[in-house]
């Protein structure tokens, strides 16, 4: 999750990407303080098309576009003025059948739906992150639909325009003129606003951490990564450039999915009040700080410092510091004792813990954002009253082998980080344990393996139990295809 104040060294104008083709929120980000995603159906195909092509399409921010506006927002002294107004456009399966019949867009999961994919169960996990990529996303359901979805999200949705500026009234404005343009051609659904979180809490998700720090260095368009910033092939993101995992294919699905990208939506609700008071309670009967539980728990303290470079305490100047941050890898630390094997960052970003090509094929550009009001502590302390959460949204060009994976047989998986932490002991000789995500994680039995290894710093010392109620509660997803500026001007819109 971008903060519209994080530095980030792009530059389109060197870029060897074809930026001005490719929608501004999947490399870099539409810079936001406020964000809503306008879900719809297409209601009247044609006059759909016509509209989009003649009036809508020519208007979306892409690239080029985002590149300049960062560029512009970093040389002010403050970011506290930003009113820039962004609108990008995604199809699920469903509209991108109504808009080209029979269109295959080469990835199972996209095919299937969020809807499908967040209950179905394939294989075992391959604790190796190497082996197939099958596992469940595994949201809470009752005979066969998820059972904790809004019901807007269990029923059919053709699309969704992403809407960022620098206020509500942007937003209002954007989403009017959305209404005017496409009259009775479509059917816009509720739509889902985030926020950046007020004062200093600003760029922090609603647990507290600060987001958005660690994102792939886009090669062709991030011309210096920071200091321990991965720099992960295109074609990873966006349809049409290289990718350098074993085996990956550079064939493009279809000629018009060039410099587009699949879109993972998820709403998470985050219970804040409860997540708070379970640090608390387990950090006093491990007789430990519950600022270190929950560092070791996330793989960096609230202030983003890395407690792989900072193991015992928070050290809010390397959180703050881009060349700082992420200078950190996992090498020295086979036994889990600076940053746990479960850390969430360590489950979703391993690391020196597997081969670079194993690694690139699953990241992914995260550019979420929260949702739902601060936590009110008169009424709020121990259970959550308002819905809250993170809007999340990654992007990447397979979403069985990105997202899904990262979910599915990562984050949900308690044999793995990797061999090394298999049959691994601690120096007294227990054994290490992995565990599944500690903040993600769903595992496949709510009972089995939810405790996380060695969650203070001196093993033996204790061993956080999770409760088997999830901290975080799906509310709701969506699998989209965002197109091409060209491939909305021509392909889709003829
Ligand atoms: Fe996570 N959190 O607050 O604890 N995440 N995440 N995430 N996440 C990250 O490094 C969080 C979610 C990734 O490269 C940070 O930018 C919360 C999903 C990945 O080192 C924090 C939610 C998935 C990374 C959080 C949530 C991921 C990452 C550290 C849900 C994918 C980068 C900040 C409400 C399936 C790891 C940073 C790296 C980082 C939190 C969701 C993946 C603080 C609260 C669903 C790849």
């Amino acid at each position: 999750m971008p903060t519209p104040l994080t530095p980030m060294p792009v530059s389109a104008a060197v870029s060897n990407l074809e930026v001005a083709q490719i929608q501004g929120d999947i490399l870099i980000g539409l810079q936001k303080l406020v964000q809503r995603f306008v879900f719809f159906e297409i209601a009247n195909v044609d006059s759909f098309k016509s509209i989009l092509r003649q009036q809508v399409s020519g208007g979306l921010v892409t690239t080029t576009q985002v590149a300049k506006d960062r560029e512009q927002i970093l040389s002010q002294s403050s970011g506290q003025n930003l009113s820039l107004i962004g609108v990008n456009i995604g199809f699920s399966n469903t509209g991108m059948q109504k808009l080209i019949p029979g269109a295959d867009l080469g990835d199972s999961s996209f095919g299937a739906g969020a809807k499908l994919r967040a209950i179905a169960m394939t294989s075992t996990p391959d604790p190796t992150g190497a082996g197939p990529d099958t596992q469940p996303i595994n949201d809470p359901s009752v005979e066969g639909v998820p059972s904790t979805w809004d019901a807007k999200f269990l029923g059919n949705i053709d699309g969704v325009f992403i809407i960022t500026g620098g206020s509500g009234s942007d937003l209002g404005m954007q989403t009017q003129a959305l209404k005017s343009a496409f009259g009775t051609s479509w059917l816009p659904l509720d739509p889902e606003d985030g926020q950046v979180r007020p004062g200093s809490n600003k760029g922090h998700e609603h647990f507290g951490w600060l987001d958005g720090i660690s994102q792939p260095a886009v090669n062709g368009l991030v011309v210096s990564p920071f200091p321990g910033q991965d720099v992960v092939e295109a074609g990873h993101f966006v349809f049409g450039y290289p990718k350098v995992a074993a085996g990956a294919s550079f064939a493009l699905p279809q000629p018009w999915m060039k410099n587009g990208s699949f879109m993972v939506f998820r709403k998470l609700q985050q219970l804040v009040p409860e997540f708070t008071t379970f640090i608390n309670d387990s950090a006093t009967a491990s007789g430990v700080a519950p600022e270190l539980l929950g560092a070791r728990m996330v793989g960096r303290w609230k202030s983003g410092a890395p407690v792989s470079t900072n193991p015992t305490a928070d050290n809010a100047p390397v959180g703050d510091d881009s060349a700082q941050n992420n200078n950190f890898d996992f090498a020295t630390d086979q036994s889990g004792q600076s940053c746990p094997f479960s850390a969430h960052i360590r489950k979703t970003n391993p690391r020196s813990d597997l081969s670079k090509p194993q690694l690139d094929a699953r990241r992914v550009i995260r550019q979420g954002i929260p949702y739902g009001p601060e936590v009110d502590p008169a009424t709020e302390s121990t259970t959550t009253i308002s819905n809250r959460g993170l809007l999340f949204v990654c992007y990447q060009t397979s979403i069985l082998s990105q997202f899904e994976f990262l979910q599915g047989s990562w984050a949900n998986n308690p044999d793995f980080i990797c061999p090394i932490a298999k049959g691994a002991n601690h120096a007294d000789g227990t054994a290490i344990t992995t565990g599944i995500d500690p903040i993600i994680g769903q595992p496949v039995d709510p009972t089995v393996g939810r405790t996380p290894d060695s969650a203070i710093p001196t093993p033996p010392g204790g061993v956080l139990t999770m409760p088997t109620t999830l901290f975080i509660k799906p509310l709701g997803g969506g699998y989209f295809f965002m197109p091409s500026i060209s491939a909305l001007a021509n392909e889709l819109t003829t």
